[in-house]
């Protein structure tokens, strides 16, 4: 596997000299400066990458070239910002990027109700949480309608959860929920319900539809590229704000493969993700688009039972990283065989946790994103691959 690390930009509090040290060799970043629906332009790129080389590395994957609001719901300007999106996918081959990723997740792309859950070592993880979220969507966002996708013993419990904050701490929750996402910063209350609007009355298979559209659009050129589009997994993987969702099971795995048949319509194997439901057994997941993976995040997730979890230290809980991590080298193993002798699956260490010195730090503008936690998990994520190869004979 590459081992990669993500990279915010040069705004991201962890410098690439950073990134370096973390035995990294490749880089995941993204122009997040390009507003959403843009072309990027072979200039930009060229500049971002040379940012990357100088520090020793590769900008191997984009993390994301974002699919603007419009191509999601087929509406206004949908299919100009589709002939952009080719545009930028051909640029990235120009420049030697093959590697492109993006999500099909209305409204908001992942979304945590706590970004400083305390654990009992003393470090903080990020924590979804069903009736902290029915607090934000009842009684904050106030989205006509919300209270019916709860039972009332949720809804007591948002209450009760919103009824204990003052209006700094709502103001904080609030911010700490939306307003997360690179290249779109500042994201209001009012800016959540106008997008919402955009989506009224779409269901599931408008959805569905508009992605394939999309795919059916864009994998053609990707292919003549060389290059893979790799679809970042729902999160939390089923539907939210009344929206549909349509990429979190094993299901919506095989759907989306059958919706274009392209070696360019790829995945984005998010491990986390996938095991934010407990009935998805993600090693199967993989295993079942394992040919069309064309970049991995591994990472877990710990759950209480009662639809709420934590993201957990990277070898344990939910994910089992032993059978992953196994199961993706013998794909590397396969296709090394088709092909490259030496082709390398790209990895990262997904989110990590504040701990040790990154405590004491501003919080990271990049939840998840502390540079300490996601050392951790990419040196035992490393360790684990080492193993795994050992015993399969292969160092
Ligand atoms: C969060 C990330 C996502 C991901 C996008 C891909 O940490 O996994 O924001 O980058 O969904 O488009």
């Amino acid at each position: 596997m590459e081992e990669t690390f993500r990279w915010y930009g040069p705004n991201d509090p962890v410098p690439l000299d950073f990134v370096r040290q973390t035995g990294a060799t490749g880089v995941v970043t993204s122009l997040h400066h390009i507003p959403y629906g843009e072309v990027w332009s072979i200039e930009e790129i060229q500049k971002r990458q040379k940012m990357v080389t100088d520090a020793g590395m590769v900008w191997s994957v984009v993390e994301s070239l974002p699919v603007h609001e419009e191509i999601k719901t087929g509406r206004g300007r949908c299919d100009e910002y589709i002939e952009n999106y080719k545009k930028s996918i051909e640029n990235l081959a120009a420049c030697g990027i093959h590697v492109i990723t993006y999500n099909f997740m209305p409204v908001l792309d992942w979304i945590r109700t706590d970004l400083h859950y305390r654990l009992p070592d003393g470090s903080e993880a990020l924590y979804f949480n069903q009736a902290q979220f029915a607090a934000f969507e009842v009684f904050i966002l106030q989205r006509p309608g919300a209270e019916k996708d709860y039972s009332p013993a949720k809804l007591a419990e948002a209450k009760a959860f919103y009824d204990s904050m003052d209006s700094v701490e709502i103001q904080r929750f609030t911010t700490n929920l939306i307003d997360n996402f690179p290249g779109f910063k500042g994201v209001t209350l009012d800016d959540v319900r106008a997008m919402l609007k955009k989506y009224e009355n779409l269901t599931r298979a408008d959805l569905e539809r508009n992605l394939k559209h999309f795919l059916t659009e864009v994998c053609p050129v990707a292919e003549k590229c060389g290059s893979i589009l790799v679809i970042h997994p729902d999160d939390p993987p089923y539907p939210i704000l009344g929206l549909p969702r349509i990429f979190s099971t094993i299901d919506d795995v095989k759907n989306l493969l059958a919706m274009v048949d392209s070696p360019a319509n790829g995945v984005c194997f998010c491990a986390g993700s996938f095991s934010g439901r407990s009935d998805n057994d993600v090693v199967e997941i993989f295993k079942a688009c394992a040919p069309r993976v064309g970049f991995v995040h591994l990472r877990s997730t710990q759950h209480d039972g009662n639809g709420n979890f934590f993201e957990a230290n990277h070898l344990e809980e939910s994910v089992d990283m032993y059978r992953l991590v196994k199961a993706i080298l013998e794909e590397e193993l396969r296709r090394q065989k088709e092909g490259r002798a030496d082709w390398k699956l790209p990895f990262r260490p997904d989110h990590g946790h504040t701990m040790l010195d990154d405590l004491a730090k501003p919080p990271c503008p990049n939840p998840g994103y502390t540079a300490i936690g996601r050392l951790k998990g990419l040196a035992e994520l490393r360790g684990l691959e080492f193993g795994i190869l050992k015993s399969m004979n292969l160092l």
